[in-house]
């Protein structure tokens, strides 16, 4: 085995500004790897041109969610931290999945069928391969550990099932990836529709909190958040936006959905609310001042996106040569 520690490899997508749902499902998580893992980091912007995108704002994006990686904790000297689309083996084991990868698997993706219907008039090829693209991003370091929200469930698997596929045929080629999902506020919802999932590119300003949001506004949106007819603070039928606001301010403050239920006990959605609101933005004004810090300093970010990209691109040349010697593909020539 050439690997001295196990891998963990995750990604977002620059196409809109990250919410506390990618925070609270992903970010947040990937710094307790940094220690004992070989960590990947990526900022995918191949996948986010599967939805037509602004091209100056998404490469603004880009350097952004570079920055919020660092602003929430993750040292560059630790961590490899880079851009999907500077390594080129992404694309190259990308298309070679696409081979192992059955027509018929891709058409069951939910957020396929999801994306499809919000983007009816862009439904490209790109977005129905989204996911063994995900799956190249994954086997090409090698990777155990992959921490996702509960919303890329559903890819992991295929993932995991396109390396068996490959595996059985060559022999032992990849590892195969297990999921890591957090038990708390693994699918954040959204504040306007609280049975949809909270999503950086709705385009419902009040449905999403986002990691940037200034305290005011913060406040502003979990108190216009849906809640029910009702005033008790509790879980229960038909108390998606409340449950969904009690496991926001859990993962935010510690506390268990007992403890909070007794904390509201009698004291209506107004206190509540506010509460949500300010242990959010409690959390969020460290990392927005860091985040500050570090975008007025372009030339350390594409220092970091520079190293980044030439470590992990290093760290393909292994599996790209293996995969494409098993495959069939003749030697590299050099030119
Ligand atoms: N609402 C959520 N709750 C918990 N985790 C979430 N994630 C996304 N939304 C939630 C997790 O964030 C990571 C990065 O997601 P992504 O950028 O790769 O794509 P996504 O899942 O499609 O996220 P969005 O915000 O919904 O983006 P758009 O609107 O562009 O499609 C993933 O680990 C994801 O699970």
């Amino acid at each position: 085995m050439y690997k001295d520690k196990k891998v963990v490899f995750s990604g977002v997508q620059p196409s809109g500004t990250l919410t506390i749902g990618n925070y609270l499902g992903a970010i947040s998580n990937f710094k307790k790897f940094s220690d004992d893992y070989r960590c990947y980091y990526c900022v995918v912007d191949m996948h986010a041109i599967t939805v037509r995108q602004n091209p100056a704002e998404l490469r603004r994006r880009t350097y952004e969610t570079l920055a919020l990686y660092m602003a929430c904790g993750l040292d560059p000297a630790k961590n490899v931290l880079f851009v999907q689309s500077h390594v080129s083996g992404h694309a190259e084991l990308g298309w070679i999945l696409d081979c192992y990868t059955m027509f018929g698997e891709l058409g069951r993706m939910t957020q396929f069928k999801d994306k499809s219907a919000k983007n009816a008039d862009n439904i490209n090829a790109g977005l129905f391969t989204y996911p063994t693209l995900m799956a190249a991003d994954i086997l090409l370091y090698q990777t155990d550990l992959v921490p996702v929200g509960a919303d890329q469930k559903q890819h992991l698997e295929l993932a995991r099932d396109i390396a068996m596929r490959f595996n059985g045929i060559y022999g032992d080629t990849f590892v195969v990836p297990e999921g890591y999902i957090p038990q708390n506020a693994a699918k954040i919802m959204s504040l306007a529709e609280p049975t949809k999932k909270m999503s950086k590119s709705d385009e419902n300003e009040n449905a999403v909190v986002r990691i940037l949001d200034p305290r005011d506004v913060i406040l502003r949106k979990f108190k216009r958040a849906v809640t029910d007819s009702g005033s008790e603070v509790r879980r229960g039928e038909g108390k998606d936006g409340v449950e969904n606001l009690m496991s926001i301010y859990s993962a935010f403050t510690g506390k268990t959905m007992d403890e909070i239920e007794r904390e509201f006990d009698g004291r209506g959605y107004g206190d509540f609310k506010a509460a949500v609101g300010e242990a959010c933005a409690d959390k969020l004004t460290p990392i927005q001042d860091e985040f500050n810090r570090l975008m007025a300093d372009k030339a350390y970010l594409e220092k970091v996106m520079a190293e980044g990209a030439r470590e992990a691109a290093h760290d393909t040349l292994r599996t790209m040569s293996k995969v494409r010697r098993k495959v069939g593909f003749t030697e590299m020539p050099r030119y």
